[in-house]
This record gives C-alpha cells, structure tokens and sequence, in this order.
C-alpha cells in the first residue's frame, strides 16, 4: 500500500498537507448528529472538542474506583501491559483495558461516545488501543510532543487520518497537574519527522517517546500557523475528543495532584491496520489492536 504520509525515512524533517477529511459525515447530515453544529465546527477546526460534565458524578466515583482497584491490583505486576515511570515503579499507564476488563468493556461501548464517534469517522468503528495514564502526583512525567497517528502509521500501519481518541478525565484537570496541550488546528498538517524506528522500539517509547517527536522548528511553525496551545482543563468527568493527528503532549506532574485519564481509541472499521510503514514487525496486540476487528464496536 502506498505510505501517503512517510515519517522517520528522511534525514530532515517536513511538514506535509493533510490528505484525509477531518469529518468523514457530510455536514448536510449534522442534524442527525448528537453534537451541535458549534460543537462540530470547533472539532473540524481545533482538532479537538472537550465536553464538561459528559459523565455523572456517579459514574465518575465508578470510574474512579475501577481505575483505583486496577492501579493497586498491578502494584507489583510484570505484565507488559503496565508501564511504569522512567524514574520510579509509578505505574505511568495500562494497556488494553477495553478488553480486559469486562467495566472498561461497557465504557469502551457507552453508546453515548458510539454515536458521536461514529458521526465524525462516518462508518462503524472500533478500540484501536486503551489505556489509562495515571500520571501520578510528584512523579508522572511528561508526554512530549506528538501526534498520534504518527506513531500509529508508522508503527502499527494506520493507512489514514480516520481515528478518534476519547481523553475521560478522572482526576480534574488544572493548569498545573500535566494536562493534555493541544496546538489548535494542526491537525491539518503532518510532520514527518527524522529518524528510523528500531525493533521493539515501544518497549522505551511508552515510557518516553523519542522517535515521531517533532524538531523545534517544526513545532514552532505549527504554534505560528495554527492556534498557539490550548489546555482543554475541567473537572473530572469531562471528556476531550482529539483526531488522531492533533499534535499534543503534556508536561511533567510536580505537584501532590495525580492526572488520571482513562483513553479509548476508535478507528473506523474502513480504516484498519495493515502492515507497519516502518518495515518493522507489528506492536502486540496490547498496543495495537487487530485481532477480532470483524465484530465491530457499532452504534444500535
Ligand atoms: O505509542 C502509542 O500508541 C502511544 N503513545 C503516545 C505518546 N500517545 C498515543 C499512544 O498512547
Ligand atoms: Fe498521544
């Protein structure tokens, strides 16, 4: 398949158009839509479109507890599913929680997030990856500048820009405890950036991403194009929809405030994995879902 979107083959970086919609449902049919038409102009051009209050304060206390229980119950766990910080044993994320999890199974198929996800990406669709970050209070670090779909093109064999990532945050979100940073409208650009991804290259990555981390300049013409940085905070319970290609990252956690946010991925089935663009073998289905695809995560 042809890579429309190469990344880590050249010695020197790029910035390349977009070539996929941003919303994949004609727009004639927003009335069918469970946003309002604000709410998908702003997603269409920031890239992003956070949602306070989506979940009740019940469900949150649900939630919360469900990514509690699981933090403690892998305290001492050697699965690869659990990553710890770089610095210390602080569980940074787990993986995979859509499906092993029968709780995080019924969040991942909340029909509330089905319907609008399914308006964005225009088809059916299902969990490309699930993780909760924790980012714990004093020792969660940093997230550095990416964009998703990067790391999921090159590395995974995402052919194109029609994923969707839903951030529900269970800890609120302030300016200071490491929220998520978006750049405004950068989803419009790829930055194909330098370096060659080695074998295995997620065992480091998820515990600090080197490789599809854009250059300076790179990253300072995206803030002069676009929006500057916007920091979608808000209490716990509130959730960020970001396209696969909005470069984000976010900052260390220095403060006794942990970050937790629990991430559902979804892809368009019109949209699956087929073989790395690296070259290199694919990421464990842990990371980068494939198998089972067929028994798509659908609305009614
Ligand atoms: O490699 C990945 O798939 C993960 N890495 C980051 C920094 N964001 C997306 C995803 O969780
Ligand atoms: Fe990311």
């Amino acid at each position: 398949m042809e890579d429309l979107y190469p990344s880590r083959k050249n010695a020197k970086a790029e910035i390349l158009e977009r070539k996929d919609p941003v919303i994949y449902t004609d727009r004639s049919k927003d009335n069918s839509s469970p946003l309002t038409k604000e709410q998908v102009d702003s997603y269409e051009q920031n890239g992003f479109l956070q949602i306070k209050d989506f979940f009740t304060e019940k469900e949150v206390s649900h939630l919360q507890n469900a990514i509690f229980e699981l933090q403690d119950s892998n305290k001492n766990s050697t699965s690869e599913k659990v990553i710890r910080e770089p610095e210390s044993d602080d569980i940074r994320s787990i993986f995979h929680v859509h499906q092993d999890d029968n709780y995080f199974k019924d969040v991942a198929n909340d029909q509330r997030i089905l319907d609008i996800v399914n308006h964005l990406l225009g088809s059916d669709v299902y969990i490309h990856q699930s993780r909760i970050n924790y980012k714990p209070g004093f020792k969660g670090k940093e997230f550095d500048w990416h964009s998703d779909f990067e790391t999921w093109h090159v590395e995974d064999g995402m052919p194109r820009m029609r994923a969707v990532s839903v951030s529900i945050a269970l800890s609120d979100n302030y300016t200071f405890n490491g929220p998520l940073m978006m750049i405004p409208g950068s989803q419009n650009y790829y930055v194909s950036c330098v370096g060659e991804t080695p074998d295995d290259n997620y065992k480091e990555s998820l515990k600090k991403q080197k490789l599809g981390v854009p250059d300076q300049d790179s990253l300072r013409w995206l803030t002069e194009k676009c929006g500057g940085i916007s920091v979608p905070t808000g209490r716990a319970g509130s959730i960020t929809l970001f396209e696969c290609n909005t470069m984000h990252g976010s900052t260390s956690n220095m403060t006794p405030f942990p970050r937790n946010n629990l991430f559902m991925v979804y892809n368009s089935v019109k949209n699956q994995l087929v073989e790395p663009f690296s070259g290199r073998k694919p990421r464990p289905e842990y990371i980068a879902v494939r198998e089972g695809v067929k028994s798509v995560v659908t609305s009614s």
